[in-house]
């Protein structure tokens, strides 16, 4: 039986400072043959705490430097970030074999960002550390991922080779009404301009939340209000017409 193939899907990271589309999210995704389009959290778990973790990652970040190839074409500078799962910050050889990849491109290392989700690189820092900041030597960002539904003390923030701060979307959508949401929502985004990080607002889903993370001064937005996840080509066409 088929088993269909996992293909990379984008979602645009757009400026809240000036409405310019600033980069992409890579976004896995299953193509079954009869289930359709199956979303990650059925089956990257499964992937990311097995044998196949590092080919995986390793592909996905091959087809990523393919696609800013072809993205630094209509926006040079085009940012691409990729989910990094924390277990194989411990692989001794990442930091060789991802940096072998990039220098088969002309792509500069700012130009790729790689996130990891606060409750696992908090739970684990010390294991974490080594690889992050070698990675933010050779220049790559570094982000946070989900922020707020981990625990991360001020002083492991600061310790952190952090570039960007995600916000995770449970402080961002529909938090209006909210009074201790928004507070949450205020505070993160602060922490982020003391510490000088990018913020990004996850799961912008409508205009209200946009309006908010705005007035706020958050730095960027992601989410369904700008657009889903899309396949290469869609995104790619989305991106030409931002940037006409
Ligand atoms: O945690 P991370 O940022 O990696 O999560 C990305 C996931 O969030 C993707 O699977 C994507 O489809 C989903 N997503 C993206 N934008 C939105 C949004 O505006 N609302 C919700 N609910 N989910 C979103
Ligand atoms: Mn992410």
């Amino acid at each position: 039986m088929q088993s269909g193939e996992i293909i990379a899907y984008y979602q645009p990271k757009i400026s809240l400072i000036d409405d310019q589309i600033v980069g992409a999210e890579v976004l896995a995704r299953w193509q079954h043959p009869k289930h359709g389009m199956v979303p990650p959290a059925a089956f990257l778990e499964h992937i990311e705490n097995g044998p196949l973790a590092l080919p995986h990652f390793l592909f996905q970040l091959a087809t990523t430097l393919d696609f800013l190839k072809e993205a630094s074409i209509y926006l040079p500078g085009f940012c691409a970030s990729m989910n990094l799962p924390v277990p194989l910050l411990s692989e001794h050889d990442l930091v060789d074999k991802i940096t072998a990849q990039l220098e088969q491109t002309n792509i500069p290392a700012a130009q790729l960002t790689f996130e990891v989700t606060e409750t696992s690189v908090m739970s684990n820092l010390k294991a974490c550390l080594s690889t992050l900041t070698r990675l933010r030597i050779k220049g790559f960002g570094i982000a946070m991922d989900d922020y707020g539904t981990g625990y991360s003390s001020m002083k492991q923030l600061a310790k952190c080779p952090f570039t960007e701060l995600k916000i995770d979307r449970s402080f961002v959508h529909a938090v209006t009404e909210d009074q201790k949401l928004l507070s949450i929502l205020t505070a993160a985004i602060n922490i982020s301009q003391e510490l000088e990080l990018t913020s990004v607002a996850e799961g912008v889903e409508d205009f209200e939340d946009w309006r908010l993370a705005r007035n706020l001064n958050c730095d960027i937005g992601q989410g369904f209000y700008f657009s889903r996840p899309l396949p290469k080509q869609e995104m790619l066409a989305y991106l030409m017409k931002r940037s006409e």
